[in-house]
């Protein structure tokens, strides 16, 4: 057992978070994973207040285990959504794509554990002074949304500037990724790309399997042009909208291109229309799992690669 300060804020087995990914983190993905120990989450993306009270209250039906909800801050709703965790009692809260002081009291006045994706350690160390629980350090590996600065050293600079637990992200789909992830300092990962490539989740079995395909060097990002830059599977949109974006079009007309397209690629399985938003790890998924397996294979991966490492202290390391 990896027991952390991220199982003991949390109250949670093992310490690994998974991705709030808009579409096709739902709630059957988030109550097979919080059922295995570790954080699973909804994913609210841009969706509507109606259907975010629906699937919260569909994990709330469905387990007994602690659960969050991600919100990207530039989500139409957040002020409504960040409502209907207050009322449902969500117990964590994580934000993506920018800075949620503005909510962080309200958050916290109703008990909420909120732990905000940084891309900095500058900005993890003010939301740490507005209140946050715990951050999610996620590198530039990452799928969809993400910033700029690498994994390897992101983790480490924020772990040297907060005190609260870190948590890291990007490139991480195995357990010698949460095992090195420790070794940076973090209390956990968070992993988005590998939990898709599960039996449980929705996503449509053709995005699985464009992620069982890629290899490390099979991402790419786009709408850097529009400060927007979002990572997935290279494919024909992803060429056109980096076509486009190098024609000079107008951030409108880039907007519009890309407007629909996750939803394209997760709902109806259209791998050369829509975007296939994945991280640089799709290149060490092989296989779709049950959430269970998964989980028992990183945390006995990671358990593994710490006790050889630990032996390596004596004898050479294999
Ligand atoms: O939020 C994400 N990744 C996402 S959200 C998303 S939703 C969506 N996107 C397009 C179409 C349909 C739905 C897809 N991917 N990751 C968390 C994340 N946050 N990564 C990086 C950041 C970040 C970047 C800058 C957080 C804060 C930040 O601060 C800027 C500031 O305001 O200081």
């Amino acid at each position: 057992m990896l027991t952390t300060p991220l199982t003991e804020l949390l109250g949670i087995r093992h310490p690994i978070i998974q991705g709030g990914m808009a579409w096709v983190a739902t709630w059957e993905l988030a109550v097979a994973v919080s059922e295995t120990g570790a954080l699973g989450l909804y994913g609210a993306g841009n969706a509507p207040p109606d259907l975010v009270r629906d699937q919260v209250r569909q994990i709330k039906q469905h387990t007994d285990r602690p659960f969050g909800l991600n919100i990207p801050l530039f989500s139409p709703f957040v002020d409504d959504v960040l409502s209907i965790c207050v009322d449902e009692h969500v117990p964590v809260v994580t934000t993506g794509a920018g800075n949620p002081a503005p909510y962080m009291d309200m958050l916290k006045s109703a008990g909420i554990k909120v732990i905000p994706v940084v891309a900095s350690a500058a900005l993890a160390k003010r939301l740490e002074r507005s209140g946050a629980d715990a951050v999610i350090a996620e590198g530039a590996e990452s799928g969809g949304h993400i910033g700029e600065v690498s994994t390897l050293t992101l983790v480490p600079a924020v772990v040297d500037t907060v005190e609260i637990p870190v948590v890291a992200a990007g490139g991480i789909a195995d357990g010698r990724g949460l095992a090195a992830a420790l070794a940076l300092g973090a209390a956990g990962v968070q992993m988005g790309t590998r939990f898709i490539c599960t039996d449980e989740c929705i996503a449509h079995a053709n995005y699985k399997q464009a992620i069982v395909r890629a290899s490390e060097r099979s991402t790419i990002v786009t709408g850097i042009s529009v400060g927007h830059p979002v990572r997935c599977i290279r494919n024909p949109m992803a060429r056109e909208f980096e076509e486009l974006e190098q024609s000079g079009a107008s951030d409108e007309e880039i907007f519009a291109f890309g407007t629909g397209r996750l939803r394209m690629a997760a709902m109806e399985g259209n791998t050369t229309k829509g975007s296939l938003m994945a991280g640089q790890a799709s290149g060490l998924v092989h296989d779709v799992v049950p959430a269970r397996e998964l989980v028992e294979r990183v945390t006995r991966q990671a358990e593994e690669t710490l006790v050889a490492l630990g032996r390596g202290c004596e004898e050479p390391v294999r």
